[in-house]
């Protein structure tokens, strides 16, 4: 059962032979079923918002249907559903910050949740101008969760994170009527305009999917990526390692997948627990092992240094390893066909969240007001479940790689201050990556995001731009899947700076770092575009000047569309490695790809060759780089 998708993979040919002995479905042979993908839903020019269609429009320009039975152009479909795809995505990442926000609202010196990152917790409140003076910590968190969770609904007004862009930006987005308001309302208006018979205007479309995609970018992953600091606390660099390696022959393994961090959190605690820990010995094992897997594993990892398992697409792999006692899970990214994959093992599959009830599995739901306790039933769930382990359907990979993890703003900030001698009063400012970039020792930074997608070799886009960007002294900051790509590769080891330029080499070694810095999930691109936002402020510019990139070379959720209109609407280029379903409209399409910059200093861009996409990016830096005059 081979696939193009999987030719860079060294482990996943022999356990996808396994899954097939075993009599296990996967993604791949799925994707064979599949034959090909549906070549109007493709283009983006089936419409199906009404119930006098689908209407499915001709991608011949000139020949058969070119309106819906409505009249929609493709123009109007394209945009509609690019519009629908960025209020999805926007939902997930805001609604993730909503639940926590509402732990923060339940925190207390004495409960499992606390306030770890008190200084974070101050100065936001000092943003939401909360009283701290003379007051209790936990009252001010509370204050500051009721105010975080206006944002979601207030009537009136902008999110207030808005004030944190540069002034060019924030100057834009009021000209244009772009300036986010409350998150909720973006998604709702987005859902009315593309009612049948709304908005059929394709750039007042595309207004809105920039009003939602900001106030994801800058309301509600922001909002969520400081919370989470706040309660979890802000990370710090640190040691792990990845890949399904990781997983234990003779401990009770179990997997936490998903987003939200107040469950893996809980599962952190539980599994250390004495008493717990020593059930799993009395049970015949060695311990416990948890490993992590997606934006959760990318969490646990940051704030942990718990191992993580592997990417997006390694989730039915690690399955079929036969080694895992239980995989737990939240929301997002989580394939329904993990309910049937686990039957075929001893696995259990253990669902959580009512937001994402999956069929056939296990349901614990965790409610967060005895969220230690729940943790403890689930982990306990999975110790019992180890004497169930056939060793006969047992198969560990090797592989895994070292990583250095965990650089929040403030990890990268502190360790820059190593590079030049700075005044004092420079230090913990953003002088020296700006310095370093406008002195041509840094060409300039990228932020590489985002999924895998088997429409592309798995991990072979990522680690192909990753590599390019290094070795061209283009510092990489990495989140989501990509981060996870880049860990699996050994790319996030100090070692790795062998790969760099000679620029990136040294500042490399001058601050002990690595050359491609794990920044978190993919709530947390909130982090790139603050340090970007950062710079821009430090050198007086806005964000277009800089020769500043991201990519998302693999991206296929909702959540990365939401992501990538934000980024360019906050005037940082897109590359993307995989095509969104837009072609149908070669207006459209040309907006997206060259109309935005006239309106916001940035555009995507787009090609399935990550040699190619790699070296447009590259060009890119190096323009913005003239036009700076540096
Ligand atoms: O939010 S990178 S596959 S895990 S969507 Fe999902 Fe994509 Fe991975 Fe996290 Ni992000």
């Amino acid at each position: 059962m081979s696939h193009e998708a999987l030719k860079f993979d060294k482990i996943a040919g022999p356990l996808i032979e396994k899954a097939k002995q075993d009599g296990a479905e996967t993604m791949w042979d799925r994707d064979v079923a599949m034959k090909s993908r549906c070549g109007f839903g493709d283009k983006g020019i089936c419409c199906k918002i009404c119930n006098m269609g689908p209407c499915r429009l001709s991608p011949v320009e000139g020949k058969g249907a070119q309106r819906g039975i409505c009249g929609a152009t493709a123009d109007t479909i394209v945009a509609r559903n690019f519009a629908r795809m960025v209020a999805a995505g926007s939902s997930a990442h805001s609604d993730h910050a909503r639940s926590l926000l509402h732990t923060l609202h339940m925190t207390s010196p004495d409960g499992d949740y606390q306030i770890k990152d008190e200084a974070k917790l101050l100065s936001l409140a000092k943003e939401y101008e909360v009283e701290t003076e003379g007051r209790d910590i936990y009252d001010i968190a509370h204050e500051v969760a009721e105010i975080g969770l206006m944002e979601f609904g207030k009537p009136f007004g902008t999110q207030r994170f808005i004030k944190r862009a540069t002034e060019g930006r924030q100057k834009l987005w009021k000209e244009l009527g772009v300036e986010p308001r409350a998150i909720d309302r973006e998604v709702v208006s987005i859902m009315h305009s593309t009612h049948i018979g709304c908005a059929s205007d394709m750039e007042s479309i595309y207004a809105l999917t920039v009003k939602s995609a900001l106030s994801n970018g800058w309301g509600g992953s922001m909002i969520g990526t400081d919370v989470s600091d706040i309660i979890f606390g802000t990370p710090t660099a640190r040691q792990s390692e990845a890949n399904l390696g990781c997983l234990e022959e003779n401990m009770v393994n179990i997997l936490v997948h998903g987003h939200e961090p107040g469950l893996s959190e809980m599962i952190v605690f539980a599994s250390q627990d004495p008493e717990i820990v020593q059930l799993a010995k009395d049970n015949g094992a060695e311990g416990i092992n948890l490993v992590g897997m997606c934006c959760t594993g990318n969490e646990v990892l940051m704030k942990h240094g718990v191992r993580l398992a592997g990417t997006f697409y390694q989730q039915e792999l690690a399955v079929i390893t036969g080694a895992l006692e239980a995989v737990v899970v939240d929301v997002q990214c989580i394939f329904p066909a993990l309910a049937t994959l686990s039957e075929c093992y001893h696995t259990k599959f253990i669902a959580t969240s009512p937001k994402a009830k999956m069929e056939g599995a296990r349901y614990i739901e965790f409610d967060e007001e005895r969220a230690l306790e729940i943790a403890k039933e689930i982990v306990t769930e999975a110790i019992l479940n180890y004497k169930n382990r056939d060793r006969n359907k047992v198969l560990i990979p090797q592989e895994k790689n070292k990583s250095t993890v965990g650089f929040s703003i403030n990890t990268i900030v502190g360790g820059l201050d190593k590079v030049v001698n700075s005044n004092v009063d420079q230090l913990g400012t953003v002088k020296p990556l700006a310095d370093c970039i406008m002195a041509g020792v840094l060409r300039g930074a990228a932020g590489v995001v985002g999924c895998n997608n088997p429409k592309v070799a798995h991990d072979n886009s990522h680690l192909t731009i990753i590599k390019e960007m290094i070795k061209n002294d283009v510092i990489v900051v990495v989140t989501g899947c990509a981060a996870q790509a880049a860990a699996k590769a050994g790319l996030l080891q100090y070692e790795a700076k062998e790969l760099a330029g000679r620029g990136l080499k040294e500042v490399c070694e001058r601050v002990g770092i690595p050359p491609v810095l794990h920044m978190g999930s993919c709530v947390d691109n909130t982090r790139i575009l603050r340090l970007v936002t950062e710079v821009a402020k430090y050198l007086g510019v806005d964000t277009p000047v800089l020769p500043v990139v991201g990519a998302a070379p693999e991206w296929m959720s909702e959540k990365a569309v939401s992501i990538g209109t934000y980024f360019v609407s906050s005037g940082v280029d897109v590359f993307l490695g995989t095509v969104p379903p837009v072609t149908g409209s070669a207006r459209f399409t040309d907006y997206l790809t060259n109309g935005l910059e006239d309106v916001y200093g940035a555009k995507f861009t787009v090609n399935e060759d990550p040699v190619q996409l790699a070296q447009a990016m590259l060009d890119r830096i190096e323009e913005k780089r003239t036009r700076l005059g540096i």
